[in-house]
């Protein structure tokens, strides 16, 4: 963190870091304790005491251990770090932390999956949250978004009807963390207001990377309002400085297992490492007077506004430096909520937005066990607070004085109320007229053309990706109406997804397209036009044995170092392996405790030796061959080239002696002579551009 500012929140919290080393072990009041392994008991056969305070403390408390999990979102990962705008945005919004270069502000994030357990595993399909706390002067802002632009539902009341449609069924609480089941495909197969989210959840966003490579949107429109009372409509989205990217499914899957933990322990690595991830902040901005101009409701959260229409204006970037001390007390008890707002933003009449507004602070009160869970050092804000609310569980501060109320005058009418030029958040005045009346807006009525828009933008192996997604999820369902209605549904998106998934799952494709395809795309949707320049903190397995040409190893392990990637190398064995020229690789882990999933590209080097013992390595040969199939960076030198031959990966050129470097989809190759640094530089590009797509990977078992 560069500034005092920026520091605000950990000097807060630094006095209340517990450490162990600081005294003697003692009980919860302080009392110092000499023996915590035996109870005390009357003679040392006998039954235990009462009067062991000591045991009946540590037991009682350990027994209270558990809190409620959230409802949704249980599953997150969190990171501290900073704010800081690129200009001041005054003409538009008053909020402080918007309005200098100059102005860092803390902030703490949360990043989850939304379906699944605490327990759950990180790369399930589903929608990811991006939960920003803004730490600033004039109390805390909560942007509480997620990974996708756009919304299941229209309504908030239909929440919690959506949620147990998501969650496992009840009878038998199966399958975890998954939406590929019955209650979930019925509820939205009945629910085309849900079908442009669908689209979003059934493509590859919904497995992302890794937390670092995913985008974040508020979702709703917001309102900024600038010093004068003007109000501008406002989007807001993170963009990831590192692109945004995915696994592929099965990929996915596998690493639900191999390592169920494996967004969470990517961000916690990246910050231990000092690689801070950073995402920019950006918004699009609509005058009032346009709130019509567009062919659907703004106010309508399954609905974005194309960047193509408005496009996105850079306004700030976050950087995440700070990993919690405990997960317990800042990831998990951090408690987020839409209406946490500040002087500059406000509200629009998205129902949805109006309902969250009332769900996450009721939700926090039982999560957290009452009122006073903003008083939890990371829910604290920096800024001062001060009223009349008192007592509740918990209760942390002490309120001197008589007086707990408004007006008053013995204690001379304090806290005294501040007026909107000292800083008082003033709702934004906007006339509203109406009949009481339980009605979604007919502007709210058109399902379709946006869940087309984003099927037209897709490359066509994200087209492809989609349509497997779909044949997978309704493939797990039982009911065949719910396929049939889900089809049915599709057809109204584009005729060639609805027949292409109907051919997978058994049900007969639609005769002919429900409507007419509009045609409109938009080019940001698709994950193919995100940055492809950088390998910054990739992954890359080096594989070798006994024999392995040492040179190779090093120059291959600098030369992506220096890029900023993350190489490491894998033996079959842990410690070292002999080189071919004399002397020893260490190696960094032993094949056996990792998987080709938890790499984005995998290298073979030469030495013949190595490369020979390698070739007949079965989880070698796993190694490549799986990378191979995700569509990964793969690339062998001199001899290693042979492991790569001996795996007959279909529709691909190797080089031969002499051949120097070839690259052929993604598949880098060289002969004995090729310059290490040639190679290196030819799979740094292939790993740049994440996946390759257009390999025959089908054809490959691995
Ligand atoms: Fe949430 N949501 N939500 N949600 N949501 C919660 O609050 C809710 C919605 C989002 O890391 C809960 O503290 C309703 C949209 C995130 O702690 C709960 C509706 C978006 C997180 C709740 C929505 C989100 C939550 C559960 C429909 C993206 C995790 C625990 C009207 C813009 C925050 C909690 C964290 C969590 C209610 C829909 C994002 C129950 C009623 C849309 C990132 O209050």
């Amino acid at each position: 963190m560069s500034t005092d500012e920026a520091r605000a929140k950990q000097e807060q919290l630094d006095p209340l870091r517990d450490r162990p080393e600081d005294g003697p072990l003692t009980t919860n009041f302080g009392s110092r304790v000499d023996d915590t392994d035996n109870s005390l008991s009357a003679g040392e056969r006998g039954p235990t005491l009462m009067e062991d305070f000591h045991f009946r403390e540590k037991v009682t408390h350990f027994d209270h251990e558990r809190i409620p999990e959230r409802v949704v979102h249980a599953r997150g990962a969190g990171a501290y770090g900073y704010f800081r705008p690129y200009a001041s945005l005054a003409e538009y919004t008053k909020a402080d932390f918007l309005q200098s270069e100059d102005r860092e502000t803390p902030v703490f994030v949360r990043f989850s999956t939304v379906a699944g357990s605490r327990g759950s595993a990180d790369t399930v399909r589903d929608v990811r949250g991006f939960a920003t706390k803004f730490y600033t002067r004039e109390g805390n802002y909560d942007l509480v978004g997620n990974n996708f632009p756009v919304f299941f539902i229209q309504d908030a009341i239909k929440f919690p009807d959506f949620v147990h449609a998501v969650k496992p069924e009840p009878d038998n609480e199966i399958p975890q963390a998954q939406s590929a089941h019955d209650t979930f495909w019925d509820f939205v197969s009945l629910q085309p207001e849900s079908m442009h989210m669908v689209m979003w959840l059934m493509s590859d966003r919904s497995i992302p990377r890794s937390y670092r490579m995913m985008q974040g949107f508020g979702v709703h429109t917001f309102r900024f309002v600038n010093a004068e009372g003007r109000g501008t409509f406002v989007k807001f989205h993170w963009r990831p400085v590192l692109g945004t990217h995915s696994l592929v499914w099965e990929e996915a899957q596998t690493i639900a297992g191999k390592d169920p933990d494996y967004n969470r322990r990517d961000l916690w690595d990246a910050i231990e490492r000092g690689d801070y991830p950073e995402f920019e902040l950006a918004v699009q901005l609509v005058p009032e007077d346009d709130e019509f101009r567009f062919d659907f409701d703004l106010l309508d959260p399954t609905k974005i506004i194309p960047e193509e229409t408005v496009p996105l204006r850079p306004i700030g970037k976050m950087v995440l430096d700070r990993n919690p001390d405990n997960f317990f007390a800042e990831t998990e008890q951090v408690a987020f909520h839409t209406a946490h707002v500040v002087p500059g933003i406000d509200f629009t009449n998205d129902p949805l937005l109006q309902g969250r507004n009332f769900s996450y602070l009721d939700t926090q009160l039982i999560r957290l066990g009452g009122p006073n869970f903003e008083q939890l050092p990371v829910n604290r804000p920096v800024a001062q607070v001060r009223n009349n609310q008192r007592d509740g569980y918990g209760q942390h501060r002490i309120h001197p004085g008589k007086s707990s109320y408004a007006p008053n005058s013995v204690s001379g009418g304090c806290p005294v109320l501040a007026s909107p030029d000292a800083g008082a958040y003033v709702h934004h005045q906007e006339r509203v007229d109406g009949v009481k009346i339980r009605k979604r807006s007919e502007s709210f009525s058109e399902h379709y053309s946006q869940a087309t828009l984003f099927w037209n933008s897709m490359a066509d192996w994200e087209k492809e990706h989609i349509v497997a997604a779909y044949r997978f999820e309704l493939g797990k369902t039982t009911h065949r109406e719910i396929r049939e209605r889900t089809v049915e549904q599709l057809n109204h998106i584009d005729h060639t997804l609805a027949t292409a998934v109907a051919e997978g799952i058994g049900v007969r494709p639609p005769a002919e397209p429900a409507g007419r395809n509009h045609g409109r795309t938009s080019p940001a949707l698709s994950l193919a036009n995100s940055p492809t320049d950088s390998i910054a903190t990739r992954r890359i397995a080096i594989l070798v044995a006994d024999g392995v040409a040492k040179e190779q190893v090093s120059a291959l392990r600098g030369a992506l170092s220096e890029a900023g990637a993350v190489p490491e190398v894998l033996a079959p064995h842990d410690g070292e392996v002999r080189a071919a020229e004399g002397g020893t690789v260490g190696v960094d882990r032993a094949m056996n405790t990792m998987a080709s999933v938890l790499y984005d590209a995998v290298c073979v080097p030469g030495g013949a030796d190595s490369a020979g013992t390698l070739g007949e390595d079965g989880l070698a040969r796993h190694y490549v061959a799986e990378a191979f199939k995700h569509g990964k960076g793969v690339a062998a030198l001199g001899e290693g080239v042979g492991l790569l031959r001996g795996l007959g990966l279909p529709g691909i050129r190797l080089s031969g002696e002499g051949d120097g470097v070839v690259d052929d989809h993604g598949v880098v190759s060289s002969a004995d002579g090729a310059a290490v640094t040639d190679v290196a530089a030819a799979f740094a590009d292939v790993i740049a551009c994440h996946r390759h797509w257009d390999r025959d990977s089908d054809r490959i078992v691995a």
